[in-house]
């Protein structure tokens, strides 16, 4: 029984490793949430862990849900970012999706604003 007990034990310990591992959003220009002025001309996207650049993509859509995003995702280290075209005020969402170096995929999206509400 103790026996069961370890191995379940050492089961959890290398979930959680695996776990922290994985590539999660660290911080991002413009920040989660926030309000800017104006519409950037790009969006950074820092992660926690390196990134494999073949495997990763940023879009951004506007109010309306059309594409503003080059296309273009560039990768360096943790760090990826996107150009925007021109766009007006209203809520942007970016979504993303990395492969880290570990081979894990992970993905999300956030909202900030561009003017005010
Ligand atoms: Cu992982």
């Amino acid at each position: 029984m103790p026996r069961i007990f370890l191995c379940a034990v050492i089961a959890l310990l290398g979930l959680a490793n695996q776990v922290q591992a994985h590539a999660t959003l660290d911080r991002a220009e413009p920040r989660v949430g926030n309000t800017v002025a104006t519409a950037p001309h790009e969006v950074t996207l820092w992660f926690t862990e390196k990134l494999e650049p073949a495997f990763c993509r940023i879009t951004v859509t506007n109010a309306a849900g059309e594409r503003v995003d080059s296309g273009k995702t560039r990768v360096s280290g943790s760090q990826m970012s996107v150009p925007l075209r021109a766009g007006g005020p209203g809520t942007y969402r970016v979504n993303w999706r990395v492969l880290s170096v570990d081979t894990h995929t992970t993905e999300g999206n956030f909202t900030f604003q561009v003017g005010r509400q």
